[in-house]
C-alpha cells in the first residue's frame, strides 16, 4: 500500500512556513478540503506553532483556533489534532478528530480514554530553546528507545492505534536529522507504524543552500528537498509522511508503491 500522506493545516499566525495563511475559518476549511481532493488521507490541524523559538499559546486561544476547523473537516476526512495540551486534544476529539498528533509524546491517556489513535513524536527540550544545544551520544538509539518506551506505555494504557515519529528538527541539528533518516529502517523494524515530517524544514534550507552556493533557501522554495526526503522515508518503510505540498507527495507515494 502507498505511504499515507498527512496534510498540514496550521491555523496559527506564526507557523514557520504557512503561518497566517489559514487563520480565517473559510480559508482554512477550503485549504483542508483542497488537500483532501489532492489525496491527503489525514488533515493535521494545529493551533500552536512548535517551530524553534515559538511562543506558547494559551488553551482558550488554541481551542478557538482549531475547533471550528476540526468540526468542519471531520465529516469529510480523518482529522488529527496537532497539540501538546490534553484539554485541546479532548475538545478536538469531541469536535471529530480521531488522531492525536502529540509532539510532546505525553497525551496517551487522552487517546486511551477516548478510543482514538495517537502519534508519539520525539522532541529533545521545548520549542523555545530546543535548537540551542541539542546533544546525543547516539541519536538513533536514543530516539528509538524513547519512542518504543512511550508506545509500550500507551498500549498498556489501552491505546490500540499507536504511531511513532522521530521528530525531524525538534531538538536536532542537520547531522542528527540526516542520521535519523539514514537509519529510519531501525524505527520501521520496531513494527510500530512510523510517521515522518520533513516538509520545508530548516535543515532542507541549509542543504539546498549549500548545493546552490547561497546562505539559505526560503521555506516556499524547499519542495525538492521535501520530496527527496519524503520519498526516501517512503522507500524505507514509513507508513505516513506529513507534508504541506500534498499533490507531489501523493504522486511520489504512488511511484514508490509501484
Ligand atoms: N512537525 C511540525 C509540527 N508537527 N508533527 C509530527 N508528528 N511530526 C513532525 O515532524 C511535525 C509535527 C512542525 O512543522 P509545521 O507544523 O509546519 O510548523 P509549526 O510548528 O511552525 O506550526
Amino acid at each position: 500500500m502507498a505511504t499515507r500522506v498527512m496534510g498540514v493545516l496550521n491555523v496559527t499566525p506564526d507557523s514557520f512556513s504557512d503561518g497566517g495563511r489559514w487563520t480565517d475559518l473559510p480559508a482554512a476549511v477550503a485549504h483542508g478540503l483542497a488537500m483532501v481532493a489532492e489525496g491527503a488521507h489525514v488533515i493535521d490541524v494545529g493551533g500552536e506553532s512548535t517551530r524553534p523559538g515559538a511562543e506558547p499559546v494559551d488553551e482558550a486561544e488554541e481551542r478557538r483556533r482549531v475547533l471550528p476547523v476540526v468540526a468542519a473537516l471531520a465529516p469529510h476526512v480523518r482529522v488529527s489534532v496537532d497539540t501538546r495540551k490534553a484539554v485541546v486534544a479532548e475538545a478536538a476529539i469531541v469536535a471529530g478528530a480521531t488522531l492525536v498528533n502529540d509532539v510532546s509524546a505525553s497525551l496517551h491517556e487522552v487517546a486511551a480514554a477516548h478510543g482514538v489513535g495517537w502519534v508519539a513524536m520525539h522532541m529533545q527540550g521545548e520549542p523555545g530553546t530546543m535548537q540551542h544545544h541539542p546533544r546525543y551520544d547516539d541519536v538513533v538509539g536514543e530516539v528509538r528507545s524513547h519512542l518504543v518506551g512511550r508506545a509500550e506505555r500507551a498500549r498498556e494504557a489501552g491505546v490500540d492505534e499507536v504511531w511513532i515519529d522521530p521528530g525531524i528538527g525538534f531538538g536536532k541539528i542537520t547531522r542528527h536529522n540526516l542520521a535519523l533518516l539514514a537509519h529510519l529502517g531501525e524505527l520501521v523494524a520496531t513494527g510500530i507504524p512510523v510517521v515522518v515530517g520533513t516538509s520545508r524544514k530548516r535543515f532542507l534550507g541549509t542543504l539546498l543552500a549549500a548545493s546552490d552556493g547561497v546562505d539559505d533557501v526560503p521555506t516556499d522554495d524547499r519542495l525538492e528537498g521535501s520530496l527527496a526526503t519524503a520519498t526516501w522515508a517512503m522507500a524505507e518503510g514509513a507508513a505516513m509522511v506529513r507534508a504541506h505540498d500534498v499533490t507531489p507527495t501523493v504522486q511520489a507515494a504512488r511511484v514508490v508503491a509501484g
